[in-house]
């Protein structure tokens, strides 16, 4: 038997297995390809960009490892995102921050980018298919400190603000370019070390900031609004802590950005999901997995993801939620770690549409506790393998493991000759 006879024959088994479960797998694998994940362009070259080379990732975040072949070069990044792109089922976007601009030698300051320092990205993007989202970058600048948007010194505060009122215009230019809006992402490491003396006082100071940001409207752009725990260094208190930003997304309807690294590590992310669509207009995921603290480790398919994944599907969310990937690994190789981590988040986005929902539901109107928990249990063992692997060859990128000898090779060719 061919390797393509083996997919085929394995999946029409499965197919019948889930229709006996009341599951199209069809219909799964259809709603699966609509769903475009946002890559985020950092993983390529740990989270560098092309403003200060050779400047220190600052913000609280750090990348561990120094596996050979970062990308250096705006060239070297776009080859690899799309290397790690033809290993990835589906049409996805790309996630740009600040300092990926195509700044050409010109030493722009970040309250003086424009969106001409983003049209190759756009051109690009449109050639290859890739729509744009946008991120502002407070981390990696003299002025970064430990205080942005939050800071008392309104030169240092204002200096932040024209920043972010700029990447949202820039955002914006983005979303009309390729006709789809752009979701424009704002984290900002502010915090401190310490316990302050005031933890309001800089709250309502970035509440204010926030304001003057948003105050301009824009239709082909999103603003999400990222929380955090703690960063490194500035352990004990986050300005734009989760509640902060709840607060504010609920009350003047911004999307709050969930990134599963950034809570407490028995929290759960998928029960934020219900709650928060009923109260903010819609979601920006970052898809992370952190090991003991916000590490950045690989996205695996692990309970987190697959828990996830399942609240946005039995929500029926899948138009209100937006599926962005954040995580930089620098101990292995960075195309691979795209390829994984992107394959992990769809597997579960399978998994969760290829769920028995009616039935469990069923199950739960008739008040019969003992069916649902055992038909939850026999869904997991359920052949959902096959169907990935009929999506993959559908979808014309490598099934099962083949990808690996590929990055091998690209890694042989390309990326180990980067010194
Ligand atoms: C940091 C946030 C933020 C960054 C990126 C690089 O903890 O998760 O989203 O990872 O913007
Ligand atoms: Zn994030």
């Amino acid at each position: 038997m061919t390797k393509e006879t083996v997919i085929k024959q394995a999946f029409e088994i499965a197919a019948e297995r889930y229709a006996a479960v009341g599951v199209d797998v069809n219909k799964a694998m259809e709603q699966l390809g609509k769903l475009s994940l946002s890559l985020h362009c950092w993983q390529a070259d740990d989270v560098t960009g092309f403003e200060n080379q050779g400047g220190s990732l600052t913000g609280g975040i750090q990348v561990t490892g120094n596996y050979p072949g970062r990308a250096r070069t705006i060239e070297e990044l776009r080859q690899d995102i799309l290397k790690a792109k033809s290993f990835i089922p589906g049409t996805h976007r790309l996630s740009l921050h600040e300092t990926y601009g195509d700044f050409q030698g010109e030493r722009v300051d970040r309250n003086e980018v424009e969106p001409r320092h983003f049209a190759s990205w756009m051109e690009w993007g449109k050639e290859h298919n890739m729509k744009l989202d946008f991120n502002s970058t407070s981390f990696s600048h003299p002025k970064s400190g430990n205080l942005t948007l939050a800071n008392p010194d309104k030169a240092i505060r204002d200096f932040w603000i024209e920043h972010t009122k700029r990447c949202r215009w820039i955002s914006n230019e983005m979303g009309k370019a390729q006709g789809d809006p752009a979701m424009m992402n704002l984290w900002i490491h502010d915090g401190s070390k310490e316990v302050p003396a005031s933890r309001l006082r800089y709250r309502q100071i970035l509440e204010q900031s926030l304001d003057e940001i948003f105050a301009t409207k824009y239709d082909w752009m999103k603003d999400c609004i990222e929380a955090k725990l703690f960063g490194i260094g500035l352990e004990s208190y986050t300005v734009g802590s989760y509640d902060f930003y709840l607060g504010y997304g609920a009350k003047k309807q911004k999307i709050v950005t969930l990134d599963t690294g950034h809570f407490h590590l028995t929290e759960s992310i998928a029960d934020k999901v219900s709650a928060l669509l009923l109260f903010t207009p819609e979601i920006m995921l970052h898809v992370s997995r952190p090991i003991r603290w916000d590490s950045d480790h690989v996205v695996i398919l692990n309970d987190d993801v697959m828990d996830l994944a399942r609240e946005i599907i039995r929500c029926d969310a899948l138009d209100r939620v937006h599926v962005g990937l954040d995580y930089f690994d620098a101990t292995i190789n960075r195309i691979g770690a795209y390829v994984v981590g992107s394959r992990a988040t769809q597997k579960a986005f399978l998994l969760a549409l290829l769920e028995p929902i009616q039935l469990l539901r069923q199950y739960e109107d008739e008040d019969k506790g003992f069916e649902r928990l055992a038909l939850q249990e026999e869904a997991k063992s359920l052949p959902w393998g096959a169907v990935w692997d009929m999506f993959c060859l559908q979808q014309g990128v490598p099934v099962g493991e083949s990808f690996i000898a590929e990055i091998e090779k690209y890694e042989a060719d390309v990326t180990s000759k980067r010194k």
